[in-house]
């Protein structure tokens, strides 16, 4: 007797009633939100492909329920440009932490920013390796302690914070780069914007968009929550200026 065709469908959307995994105070919950919201709103949620990174960062199918894979810790530049190139109607997205995009992916992220793929990256800046208990990451800040860096970031030794958005910005074929953060409504509000503008340019075939979001890691950091959301503006927005890098769109407008 031929065997039965078994279908697996799930439910697709934004899934309301999930609690949190993440610790208090960390802001992976948040974007993970607004990227949904900025599908939805632009009607893509069944269209949406996610490419997970490996860390806290890669939580996100318990937040958003679409189409993803984890790719290998670092790959997901590379793993996106497959799934984007094979499935040029998808919206597809990549969602990494700083561990994930700038250090162990440093050369999938800025081969794929250099060919100027037609997909969005959501990159999360925590300034450590969260997921692992708090190692130094390449946009560790000078003098912060780290479990590698006990006796904080010592240039000398570690070199300096790497600073993701600026360097992208050196190339030619990104079309859009913007910083962000989620701290306070408004920015949070201007962080989903800031997404669904560069959704809105992956549709229409603009090419490569990266939305840098600094976020705060209590928990490796050594802070409470509200400890944590001083050192996140005292320190990190000093270190990585919030704002519009380049975009093409807004150019092109004028
Ligand atoms: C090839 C490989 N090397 C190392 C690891 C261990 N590892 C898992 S998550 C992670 C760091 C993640 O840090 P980040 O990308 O900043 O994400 P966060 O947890 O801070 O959101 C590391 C080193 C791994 N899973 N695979
Ligand atoms: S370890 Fe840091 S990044 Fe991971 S869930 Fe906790 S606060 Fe968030
Ligand atoms: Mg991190």
């Amino acid at each position: 007797m031929a065997e039965e065709k078994k279908v697996y469908t799930r439910t697709k959307g934004i899934l309301p009633d999930t609690v949190s995994g993440f610790c208090p105070g960390c802001m992976h919950s948040t974007v993970h939100k607004i990227i949904g919201e900025a599908a939805e709103e632009l009607g893509q949620l069944d269209n949406l492909v996610r490419v997970e990174g490996v860390g806290c960062c890669g939580l996100g199918q318990f937040y958003v329920t679409c189409d993803e894979t984890i790719a290998a810790h670092g790959r997901a530049g590379a793993v996106a440009t497959g799934i984007k190139r094979s499935s040029p109607n998808s919206l597809v997205y990549t969602y990494q932490g700083d561990g994930d995009l700038a250090a162990i992916g440093l050369a999938e992220t800025l081969s794929a920013a250099n060919r100027g793929e037609n997909f969005t990256v959501i990159f999360v800046n925590n300034g450590i390796y969260g997921m692992t208990g708090g190692q130094m990451a390449p946009t560790t800040l000078v003098g912060m302690k780290s479990t590698t860096t006990p006796g904080g970031r010592n240039p000398e030794e570690h070199g300096y914070p790497m600073h993701m958005s600026e360097i992208i910005n050196q190339l030619t074929a990104p079309y859009y780069i913007e910083r962000v953060s989620c701290d306070t409504p408004q920015h949070v509000i201007k962080a989903r914007n800031a997404i669904k503008k560069a959704f809105k340019y992956q549709l229409e075939g603009r090419g490569y968009s990266i939305v840098e979001i600094v976020t705060s890691c209590p928990t490796n950091w050594g802070l409470d929550t509200l400890k944590s959301l001083d050192f996140l503006r005292e320190k990190m927005f000093a270190e990585y200026p919030l704002g519009v890098f380049r975009d093409k769109g807004a150019e092109e407008k004028k």
